[in-house]
């Protein structure tokens, strides 16, 4: 196997188009750990409050080293650098409008500006939802994203058991690894009960609410289960989620027109 065909094998999603009964995803009974412990809910709820489901919008990036890799396999987004985007703009079109939704962001390897660390920028946070285009790879990015390239960046570093937390209009993106080694981190999502997804049919189930009964997920076995269940779902229509780019008529969204 090529080292860039690892990134398929630690994606916690089933693949965007093309999805067969054989399609693997990353879900892992480390993964369910991380997604259910204590610690990282009780954060999680001070935001969202006390009913929390768990979002499907996860992933488990191994980013490898890009001097390391082929000459024209580095993949914006798992193994390359991400471009400036916002979390929400990789919803549906219900999502976008009507989810709040948190990332947890969390290092399993020290991050730093040399391995590829997220940035973003001071007091940019409160524009709302920007208009985004498909990035020159086909990743979502902010539209005249060149302009916070410009800017004055926080390096948002972080260590082994440091959590980073990003509202869903957070603008961020991250760096190229230019260490010789690898960046590992999950980012996982949360939103709050009874809003949509934004990734239907894949798995959005309650992690913590006063009433027991919504508590139907409770382990492993039954997390793999829903994932199965979503293939079965994906299969006869070929893809497992689509997202239209937030994309408004005026360009009263555009962030040139909003710093
Ligand atoms: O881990 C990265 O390099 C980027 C993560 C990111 O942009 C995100 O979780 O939204």
């Amino acid at each position: 196997m090529k080292i860039d065909d690892l990134d398929q094998y630690f994606n916690t999603r089933l693949p965007r188009d093309h999805v067969k009964k054989d399609s693997d995803y990353f879900a892992t009974q480390s993964l369910w750990n991380l997604i259910t412990n204590k610690n990282i809910l009780d954060v999680v709820e001070k935001i969202l409050g006390k009913e929390i489901m768990s979002n499907p919008v996860q992933n488990t990036r191994i980013k490898q080293p890009e001097k390391k890799l082929p000459k024209g396999s580095i993949l914006d987004g798992l193994s390359g650098r991400t471009p400036w985007h916002q979390d929400a703009a990789v919803l549906s079109r219900k999502g976008q409008k009507l989810t709040d939704m948190v990332t947890v962001w969390i290092p399993f390897t020290k991050t730093t500006k040399k391995n590829g660390c997220m940035i973003t920028v001071k007091k940019i946070n409160k524009m709302g939802l920007l208009n985004h285009i498909a990035g020159y790879r086909g990743q979502v990015e902010i539209k005249d994203s060149k302009l916070l390239d410009e800017m004055q960046h926080i390096h948002l570093e972080a260590d082994v058991g440091d959590v980073i937390l990003l509202h869903k209009h957070s603008i961020h993106c991250s760096l190229p690894n230019r260490s010789n080694d690898f960046r590992i981190s999950a980012d996982l999502r949360y939103n709050i009960a009874g809003q949509p997804s934004g990734r239907d049919p894949l798995p959005n189930f309650y992690v913590r609410s006063k009433n027991k009964k919504n508590l139907k997920i409770q382990n492993f076995k039954q997390w793999l289960a829903l994932w199965e269940k979503a293939k079965e779902k994906c299969i006869p229509r070929k893809y497992a989620f689509k997202y239209p780019l937030p994309t408004f008529k005026t360009n009263k969204r555009d962030l040139s027109k909003l710093l």
